[in-house]
């Protein structure tokens, strides 16, 4: 057991890094970066830079500890077979799921802006989940490979916060799963949804999870790995 205790909303928070992983959501090219899937539907990627770095921190201190660190990535088969038909039909058909795009085909496995941006790059051994749907337990191993190795506690960063990130801690809040969503480390492409979606993880008591800044936590971290 390796305890560390830090500032949360709407309570302080003891938990136990032995078994908690830090789960990454879909902090891919096609989100972040132009000519991908989240600018093909109207928004200014820019706004989903300001994670970037408090990821890093957060990532490279749950490395030196050893917590289990695992990505997601949102994205499709090139034969579009897992993406529901009123997925792919949205928008315009030269921008939507499947079309070619500076990139490759957008939100499509094994093209470049599916991929995860360099700066957070899954280093060899941390799983990567690939889903086909906005919440990480639909349709994929990652409740299998959480209980195999005695996970309850879910620090998650990523984009974006009231879609993906959002969808994740509901599923794993149903899951039995206690989720801390880090505000920092996720972004919208919309600051009000932001903002909305971190205050209905913590309302009502925390009726889906907690929210903490990664600044508390990682000075927890910290004295943690000095200790
Ligand atoms: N990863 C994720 O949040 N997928 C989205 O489509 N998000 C949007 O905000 N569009």
């Amino acid at each position: 057991m390796r305890q560390v205790t830090f500032e949360a909303e709407p309570s302080t928070l003891a938990v136990d890094l032995d078994k908690s992983a830090l789960t990454i959501i879909d902090m891919q090219r096609d989100f972040l970066e132009p000519g991908g899937f989240g600018e093909a539907l109207g928004n200014d990627v820019s706004r989903l830079r300001a994670a970037v770095g408090p990821c890093r921190e957060v990532l490279g201190a749950a490395r030196d500890l050893g917590i289990l660190v695992i990505h997601t990535r949102e994205g499709h088969r090139p034969d579009l077979s897992d993406a529901p038909p009123h997925k792919v039909l949205r928008g315009d058909p030269a921008t939507r799921i499947g079309a070619p795009g500076p990139m490759g085909r957008i939100l499509v496995r094994g093209e470049v802006g599916h991929d995860i941006i360099p700066e957070l790059y899954p280093a060899d051994g941390e799983p990567v989940i690939d889903k086909p749907g906005k919440g990480a337990f639909y349709q994929t191993d990652l409740e299998l490979m959480l209980k195999n190795r005695g996970i309850d506690t879910l620090f998650v960063c990523g984009v974006t916060t009231e879609v993906c990130v959002n969808t994740t801690i509901r599923e794993a809040n149903d899951r039995g799963f206690r989720c801390i969503a880090l505000s920092d480390c996720c972004a919208s492409y919309f600051p009000e949804f932001h903002q909305a979606g971190l205050a209905m993880i913590k309302a009502q008591g925390g009726i889906f999870g907690s929210v903490a800044g990664s600044k508390d936590l990682l000075a927890s971290l910290r004295s943690r790995a000095a200790a």
